[in-house]
């Protein structure tokens, strides 16, 4: 298969990807492997045994009693609250088998996740317990099993309880925080636990501390040897100009066993042979195939150069096969010294070539993850894709996600920052804790080496931040204990597992963190947010977030956001009537976020006039639609900042070389950072970062009365580019002048100034009198040397929209037009300038090619890609469109 492929359309040969066959035999035993897999109908049950009902596993308690009509909608209104009691209670699920009566010599049952605290029964018998739902657990139970009839029974405790007496139990000190703030709804403790912590509340989400089989439970039989696990991980060797493929298989064996093992490279003639060893017990095995030949595939093109090969492994003399795919790529984290700047420069660089990287946090993206479809998972990330996004980070507080997730960003090109599951907290230290978090760490790190997207390991989200920063409030002289229990956490033992499984990519301690200068002070810097070093986090929803000048020009902003509502549509799906108001106990309670609701509409309200609308429903729907304007304006303003700081320093800072805003998705309906709706729909921030993660971008802004226009490029070629500014009226569609600059090389990979003018004599070149501040606004782009424009048209306010002069009401009117089996085309018609013009299908879903424009046209066209079957009829029903004049 093939290959490299585009990202963000700029062709940078990220991943090179070819397919090959594993094939592990050992027919020279006849030995054949059974697998009876316990997935599908259980019976679950509550302590008292006052409910009991069939169960879907993989699943979870929660989803079972709504599949049986037991509970309603979980996000509906305030189910999140009156549902607790389900985790509060303690729940057995129960299945009876019938295996096979070939006799083999092992026999192992295998969960590949349980949620979380669990005895596991098979015959009545303790074969085991559970203590961490991020683990796969084994059982041999071969001598257990009874001809006919067998029985497994996991009896799963409250995981609210768990985390409570565990907490209890850890008198010698504390370990914060205890609880999450009132405003969460939560439930405590979850840092005693090794499960999803976002699942006892977060500021985005719900108390939903699920319990269940989360992942498939089956029986493994064999007579003499299994694999476990495998994993091909291409490894360059820059001296030797060559690529190093370490194959490791985790197996099983029930007795000492040889095995012969050629590895070869087909297309190469290539081939090395292994006698291997197996002793009794569960073992690694780790083989090296030198690829000693390249063959190119994709050119020199004109940046890196694509070298792609096809490897084929063959494992003599096994019968199974085991198919999977061999990525080559190279990922560095650069750190180093940068002129005229203290610190260290912090960016990655893959397959040699410096890559900023531009995305999204991601969250889980259900509270009950066996609710989340492949079609989910798909379609997040491909809306990451369509927005121009490279990179993800996968948060801490959440879940490693499933394979496919991983599967999908290495066919996409979607590069991963992948933390440990560790947020926002203090940890317990005890051995038993650290035992499941070692088992833990090792089996994630196997199951996902293989996988050329994730570029990065980083041990946990902001626990640096919150030692060194002091969050808990921690006396001074019990600090020590707490940097103890850090150091041994995160770096004697998930570092050192890291470093000891995967040598192939860098591993961070947290995030954010000034990374090798945080190594140098002890692992835990005294400002882990020092902009000189590292990745920063950053959040301010007080101070204006279109003064550019109070912003961190950080090495690599990794997380900074603010919160919006979603749509209208989205929310009534778990509301009524008596909800839709901005003031509402609804809208209180899914506000996770002290004082949350307040500060959307004070930031809303420096640029913006605020609904006012005497139809009380309107006016709930243009409040939702102006949170949305502000935040999609201010994450807009703050990408651009670090998007242009790439290639400059300004007082010491700068170089900027990532900007992955907070947060991608959603977990369920409610106010939160995020740029996609639970539900799939875009809000406007999804529909700005298509254009500002835009491959090739103009960005204005001005700095002490002067407008700079930066063309910023990620491509990997250079370009001879000039900008392109036209200024506007606000009270006219035709554009009053137009101010053409001259051309400037652009390098690929860089942000340069294109254009530079003082907006005083900007405004001049329009003709006396014809502009101000608050009656225009500017439009530009940039256009090569034959004047063909590239990449998208930006925009910048001369003046806060709401004291703008002149702005009209645009009453925009359209039609809809199918001009493809499944494509909608809608013709917009403006008689003013209209800004953020935002168009919604309601429950129709789908996508725009664009949205929350700047209209200065009087025509415009958009299309409508529905996700569903739906008719012209339909979408013209659906469709509503408000512009910012519109909510006033
Ligand atoms: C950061 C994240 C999350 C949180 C977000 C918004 O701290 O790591 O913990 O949801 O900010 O507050």
């Amino acid at each position: 298969m093939s290959l490299f492929r585009q990202l963000g359309n700029v062709l940078v040969c990220v991943f090179y990807v070819w397919s090959f066959h594993l094939i592990f035999g050992y027919s020279v035993y006849g030995d054949e492997r059974l697998e009876l897999s316990l997935n599908g109908k259980w019976i679950l049950q509550n302590s008292n045994g006052s409910l009991l009902f069939p169960a879907e596993v993989p699943g979870c308690v929660h989803s079972a009693l709504l599949k049986q009509g037991f509970i309603q909608d979980i996000y509906f209104r305030f189910n999140d609250v009156a549902y607790r009691w389900i985790v509060l209670d303690n729940w057995t699920y129960t299945i009876s088998f019938s295996p096979s009566n070939e006799a083999k010599q092992r026999v192992r049952l295998v969960f590949e996740g349980v949620d979380t605290v669990a005895s596991i029964f098979l015959n009545g018998v303790i074969t085991g317990n559970t203590d961490n739902m991020f683990r796969r657990y084994e059982f041999s139970v071969g001598k257990m099993l009874r001809g006919g009839e067998n029985n497994v029974e996991v009896r799963l405790l409250s995981p609210v309880v768990y985390s409570l007496e565990r907490s209890q139990a850890h008198s010698s000190y504390a370990v914060p925080p205890d609880c999450p703030p009132p405003v969460q709804k939560g439930e405590c403790h979850v840092n005693f636990i090794r499960k999803a912590q976002s699942s006892f509340s977060w500021d985005w989400g719900p108390s939903f501390p699920t319990l269940g089989l989360w992942k498939g439970v089956r029986l493994e039989a064999f007579n003499v040897l299994r694999l476990i696990h495998l994993s091909a991980v291409p490894v360059y060797n820059s001296s030797l100009s060559q690529w190093v493929v370490e194959v490791e298989g985790l197996f099983d064996a029930v007795e000492q066993t040889t095995v012969r093992v050629s590895l070869s490279v087909v297309e190469l003639w290539t081939e090395e042979a292994f006698t291997v060893r197996f002793l009794p017990g569960t073992h690694k095995c780790s083989l090296s195939l030198y690829v000693n030949q390249v063959r190119r595939v994709c050119g020199e093109g004109k940046g890196t150069a694509v070298c792609l090969c096809l490897v084929c492994f063959i494992v003599v003399s096994f019968s199974c096969e085991f198919p999977t795919q061999v990525y080559f790529r190279t990922v560095e984290l650069v750190q180093e010294p940068i002129a005229g700047s203290p610190g260290l420069s912090f960016y990655f660089r893959i397959n040699g070539k410096p890559i900023f990287l531009k995305g999204s946090n991601w969250i889980p993206a259900h509270a009950l993850q066996d609710l989340v479809s492949p079609a989910d998972v798909r379609n997040l990330l491909q809306s990451a894709v369509d927005a121009n996004m490279n990179a993800l980070r996968v948060w801490g507080g959440g879940v490693y996600e499933q394979d496919l997730f991983y599967d999908l960003c290495d066919e996409m090109g979607v590069m991963i920052w992948q933390d440990f599951m560790f947020a926002c907290a203090m940890y317990p230290t005890e051995s038993d804790f650290i035992q499941t978090i070692r088992e833990e760490v090792i089996q994630q790190v196997r199951r996902l080496k293989s996988h050329p997207s994730v570029i990065v390991w980083s041990g946990n989200n902001e626990n640096e931040a919150a030692l060194a920063t002091d969050w808990f409030k921690i006396p001074v002289v019990q600090r020590p204990q707490y940097y103890t229990d850090y150091v041994s956490l995160y770096v004697d033992n998930i570092r050192a597992i890291v470093l000891e499984e995967d040598g192939s990519r860098p591993f961070l301690v947290s995030s954010p963190t000034n990374g090798a200068e945080s190594q140098w002070e002890g692992w835990v810097s005294r400002d882990p947010y020092n902009l000189h070093y590292g990745d920063t986090h950053y959040y301010n929803y007080t101070h204006d977030c279109w003064d550019w000048t109070a912003l961190p020009r950080a090495r690599f902003a990794s997380e900074y956001g603010f919160q919006s509502w979603p749509s209208f549509s989205t929310l009534r799906k778990v509301s009524k009537p008596e909800d839709w108001s901005y003031g509402s106990t609804f809208s209180h309670h899914r506000q996770h976020h002290a004082e949350g609701n307040q500060q959307m509409l004070k930031q809303a309200g420096l640029h913006y006039h605020l609904p006012d609308s005497p139809d009380s429903l309107q006016r709930y729907k243009d409040t939702l639609y102006i949170t949305q304007v502000m935040q999609a304006q201010c994450v807009k303003t703050q990408t651009e900042f670090y998007r242009r700081s790439q290639s400059e320093i300004i007082e010491g800072k700068g170089h900027t070389m990532g900007a992955l805003y907070w947060q991608l998705n959603d977990i369920w309906q409610g106010p939160s950072w995020s740029s996609i709706e639970f539900g799939g729909k875009w809000k406007m921030l999804h529909y700005f970062a298509q254009e500002f993660f835009s491959p090739l971008l103009p960005v204005g802004f001005e700095d002490q009365g002067v407008l700079l226009v930066y063309a910023v490029s990620d491509l990997s070629h250079d370009l001879h580019l000039k900008a392109v500014v036209s200024v506007y009226g606000w009270s006219s569609v035709d554009a009053v002048c137009t101010v053409v600059s001259g051309t400037a090389l652009v390098g690929g990979g860089s942000a340069v100034v294109i254009h530079k003018q003082p907006i005083t004599a900007l405004l001049a070149g329009c003709g006396s009198g014809s502009c101000t501040r608050l009656t225009c606004l500017m439009t530009y782009h940039l256009e090569d040397i034959n004047g063909c424009q590239q990449g998208p048209i930006n925009h910048l306010f001369l003046s806060s929209p709401k004291e703008a002069h002149g702005m009209l009401k645009p009453n925009i009117t359209f039609s809809v037009q199918q001009d493809e089996v499944r494509r909608y085309t809608i013709n917009l018609r403006s008689s003013a300038v209209a800004a953020f013009v935002w168009l919604d299908a309601l429950d129709v879903p789908g996508r725009f090619s664009t949205n929350g424009f700047l209209m200065v046209t009087r025509n415009r066209t958009v299309t409508f890609d529905p996700w569903g079957p739906t008719s012209t009829k339909q979408l013209v029903q659906a469709l509503t469109i408000t512009s910012l004049r519109d909510v006033y």
